[in-house]
């Protein structure tokens, strides 16, 4: 399948200086594989999509929309069978790439999953969508997917667009496989990382949980109406709901 092509899909808000290390990194490591390198930019004000243009394989702007939706669209643009998604940030370290790579051989899907988790929500999601597809970093958008994959899902493509997707992905019977890798301190978190001041940092938090309690609801209505067979919802859901009200 390698051999084939490798479409890596990274998106970008105001990632001028990142960009250029990713791309030179990724590169590197994928210097013996035919691959393109695609960037999703949302008009970064810092001028990301200038350098991407040059360095990129395909470098695009489009409306400000937010990572999910970037990722979803860089992945309709790749021309390989194989798709890795990656931070542009430099927190995936583009060295697990072909751990990756190896791994998707066996699977229809391959999540890059972190040791350590830093937000809350991120450990809610783990401990209930996590349970629920057996991936411990269900927001983790470091991956692997097969493009034949992608392309028959329909997404909601909120923040938690990588937890729906193992979702749907379970349902329907796919293979999911996990790496595990230990990152990098997480960078600090300035006002310009987001295309919109009214969408701090905190808000993410908050659209993750709230974002993991709608796909544990919408997962729980398909277990009554018997198309989905796994784990204990009632549980997660409830895991889930107690952990809220506490942050
Ligand atoms: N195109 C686009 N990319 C974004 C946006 N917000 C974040 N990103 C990119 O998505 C990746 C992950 O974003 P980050 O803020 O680090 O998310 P975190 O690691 O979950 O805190 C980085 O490459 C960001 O530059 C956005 O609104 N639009
Ligand atoms: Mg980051």
């Amino acid at each position: 399948m390698v051999s084939n092509g490798v479409s890596i899909v990274t998106t970008t808000w105001n990632e001028r200086e990142n960009i250029v290390k990713l791309i030179s990194a990724v590169r590197n490591v994928l210097r013996n594989i035919l691959h393109e390198i695609i960037v999703v930019d949302d008009n970064s004000p810092d001028g990301t999509i200038q350098v991407a243009k040059r360095l990129a394989d395909v470098a695009v702007t489009k409306p400000m929309e937010g990572q999910t939706k970037g990722l979803l669209y860089g992945m309709k643009l790749a021309k390989y069978p194989l798709i890795i998604t990656i931070d542009a940030d430099l927190e995936n370290d583009s060295i697990h790439i072909p751990e990756l790579i190896q791994q998707i051989a066996n699977f229809d899907i391959v999540v890059a999953s972190r040791t350590k988790l830093p937000r809350i929500s991120e450990i809610i999601a783990s401990k209930t969508l996590g349970k629920l597809v057996g991936v411990t970093d269900t927001l983790s958008n470091f991956r692997a997917y097969r493009k034949e994959t992608v392309s028959k899902f329909k997404l909601r493509g909120g923040e938690t667009f990588g937890a729906e997707f193992l979702v749907i992905a379970k349902k329907k019977g796919l293979a999911i496989g996990e790496i595990r890798y230990e990152p990098p301190p997480r960078r600090e978190n300035p006002q310009n990382r987001r295309h919109s001041q009214s969408q701090p940092t905190d808000d993410q938090g908050i659209n993750q949980v709230s974002n993991t309690l709608h796909i544990l609801n919408s997962t729980a209505k398909a277990k009554e109406q018997g198309t989905f067979r796994h784990f204990r919802f009632r549980r997660s859901i409830f895991a889930c709901s107690s952990i809220t009200s506490m942050t």
